[in-house]
């Protein structure tokens, strides 16, 4: 049987837990934390949560988790088959990973482990943030889900990093990330409603 490695606190934990709950493929929870251990190494080489230990070994990276249950279940598709529709689908989680979740996250020790950040570093953030939201402002459908009709990855991405994206930009900024996005605030808010959302956030 497939095991997750990692913690509930990790939102790609359970964006990629979510996966698995999504696809109904069966899986045993690991708990483990984020560490530099040689033994963990092995499993993920940057020392990161979430993991995923299959049969042929271990993979890490939330995105290579995804796909590799898609191609492992064709049942429930996490990405559209269609190639331009995965690859519109593949452009907006990305963008949302590298250009809002990655970004807020430089200021996630400040946020959140009172740790300082420094003026030029806030500056940057939210100048940064501000660019990534018109970014993926221009790929959102919202009709009903992230890239259309169909609820998919890109809809997963979503809840689970503007989760954290707006927390940090609330908290360091007093900034609402979803000012200039009221099509995602919505569709967050139906997301939330979603039984594999519910599933995974215990809700
Ligand atoms: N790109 C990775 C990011 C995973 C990630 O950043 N996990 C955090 C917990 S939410 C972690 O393990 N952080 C520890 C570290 O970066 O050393 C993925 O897609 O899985």
């Amino acid at each position: 049987m497939l095991k997750l490695h990692g913690m509930s606190r990790s939102n790609y934990y359970r964006l990629a837990r979510a996966c698995l709950v999504f696809k109904r493929i069966p899986f045993e929870a690991v708990n483990a934390a984020p560490s530099q251990d040689e033994d963990y190494l092995t499993k993920s080489p940057m020392g990161r949560v979430p993991c995923l230990e299959t049969d042929q070994g271990y993979l890490s990276e939330t995105l290579a988790i995804a796909e590799y249950l898609d191609a492992l279940h064709t049942d429930r598709p996490l990405l559209p088959a269609d190639p331009w529709a995965r690859g519109k689908t593949l452009e907006l989680i990305r963008h949302v990973e590298l250009d809002i979740e990655l970004v807020a996250r430089r200021c996630l020790p400040a946020a959140f482990f009172g740790q300082e950040a420094s003026e030029e570093l806030r500056q940057s953030t939210r100048t940064d943030l501000e660019r990534g939201v018109r970014a993926v402002a221009r790929l959102y459908v919202c009709d009903p889900y992230a890239t259309g009709s169909e609820f998919n990855l890109a809809d997963l991405y979503t809840f689970y990093s503007f989760g954290l994206a707006g927390a940090i930009s609330g908290k360091i900024f007093g900034m609402d990330l979803l000012e200039g996005l009221p099509q995602v605030r919505s569709l967050l808010e139906r997301l939330a409603g979603e039984d594999v959302i519910r599933e995974v956030e215990g809700t």
